[in-house]
């Protein structure tokens, strides 16, 4: 080993080493909802060297990276063996998305990556690109990773190198390791991506969460984030889709919209995490929401506050795909806490923790879309009127405590 190689390598380990190690603090005060995490949880230099590197100064003596992870983003979650798991997509230097398990003692930092990227089977009809696995552990006994499948438009003409075809892939696995590959969903729509499975069965079939589309990037006619039922997940195929959730004129999901990870069940109703997409003169802008659909009746959704939850902020702005703010995980811990994993600009993997108890006050409490101004004026007049009566002590009172501490 040539000096050179050698402190090269040195410093590479010691980079690495000081990145998975790094402590990860909370933000101090927060919106009182959710709290962000100073660093994010995964990036593309969390990326094991032997996946870049030829570690060998026989045939790399400049010690180059040979393949390069471009980005680490969109992930699925599950507590795995009292482990905060994650299936991360990571993107590689030529484009290409696959999956790769990282784990983290507690859900906010020390996330490393297992040795190696999951080996995913392919159907018949090989993927170009596969990314967004959304985790569910099934009643049936199965985890399943549902992820969006790409292939180019067979119909497109050759001068078109871009249009592509979207649709749910589907996997599954007992210990995340070996997956076996099942058929694509099928459905009438011509495009599916963020499609999820409902962790239980419903009137004994299996239940997913769609987004039909026309386009690829466009959702057109495929109006929201839909529902339907399929009678075997071993050659899936839902027939009608129930929308649950419309796009709307002057909201945050006014261009389309697309449902998170698979629903936490409260005592409330689902709890369901999702993306909105509008545009901007300046781009797409992707934030997330909260809303909650009866506990029974499974597209009725029962609340949904104005806006967003969770929105791309300071440096999660800038990426790849700016103005990004995405989730297909989030874990809930016996005790309460919820851990959700957001990516920024399709670059990097973060995590804000909150409770269900907050999580569900922000839901059921949150004032609904007005839909107009005049509307959100109303609403914080109600809310001014309501400070006004506080039984002592008075506002003034708290602040003059609040300063003497
Ligand atoms: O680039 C932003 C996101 O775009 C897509 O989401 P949607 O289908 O809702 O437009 C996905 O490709 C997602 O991976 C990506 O983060």
């Amino acid at each position: 080993m040539s000096p050179a190689f050698d402190r090269r390598y040195r410093l590479l380990h010691g980079q690495q080493q000081h990145l998975l190690a790094l402590p990860n603090p909370p933000e101090e005060l927060g919106n009182g909802i959710y709290t962000r995490y100073a660093h994010p949880v995964l990036t593309a230099a969390h990326a094991p060297l032997a996946w870049r590197y030829d570690l060998n100064p026989a045939t790399n003596p400049f010690l180059m990276e040979r393949i390069g992870v471009n980005a680490v983003f969109n992930a699925g979650a599950i507590k795995w063996q009292g482990r905060y798991v994650v299936v991360a997509r990571v993107e590689g230097n030529d484009r290409k998305s696959f999956f790769a398990v990282a784990e983290s003692p507690n859900g906010v930092d020390n996330f490393r990556f297992w040795e190696r990227p999951i080996t995913l089977p392919e159907t018949d009809e090989p993927d170009t690109n596969v990314y967004d696995m959304r985790l569910v552990a099934h009643a049936d006994g199965w985890v399943y990773g549902l992820f969006c499948t790409e292939r180019r438009d067979p119909a497109a003409p050759a001068a078109d190198q871009s249009a592509a075809l979207a649709r749910c892939g589907i996997a599954r696995t007992k210990d995340l390791v070996a997956w076996e590959r099942l058929p694509d969903l099928t459905t009438n729509s011509a495009q599916q991506r963020n499609v999820v499975l409902h962790p239980e069965f419903v009137e004994g079939k299996y239940a997913f969460y769609t987004r039909p589309q026309d386009g690829f990037i466009d959702a057109g006619t495929g109006g929201g984030i839909g529902f339907g039922l399929t009678e075997t997940i071993e050659q899936a195929r839902i027939g009608e889709e129930v929308l649950l959730d419309k796009k709307q004129y002057h909201t945050i999901s006014e261009l389309k919209n697309g449902l998170g990870p698979a629903p936490l069940k409260t005592e409330l109703g689902w709890l369901h995490l999702a993306h909105g997409v509008r545009n901007t003169a300046a781009g797409l802008r992707y934030v997330l929401y909260l809303f909650l659909t009866d506990l029974h009746e499974l597209t009725r959704i029962t609340h949904k506050p104005a806006g967003y939850f969770l929105a791309p902020e300071g440096e999660e702005r800038v990426g790849d795909v700016s103005n990004v703010a995405f989730a297909n995980g989030w874990i809930l811990d016996d005790d309460g806490r919820v851990c959700i994993y957001y990516a920024s600009s399709d670059t990097r993997l973060h995590v804000a923790t909150s409770t269900l108890a907050q999580l569900l006050d922000y839901v059921v409490h949150t004032p609904a879309d007005g839909l107009r101004s005049a509307a959100s004026v109303q609403q914080i007049n109600q809310l001014i009127d309501h400070n006004q009566h506080l039984p002592a002590p008075s506002v003034a009172d708290r602040v003059a405590r609040a300063v003497e501490q």
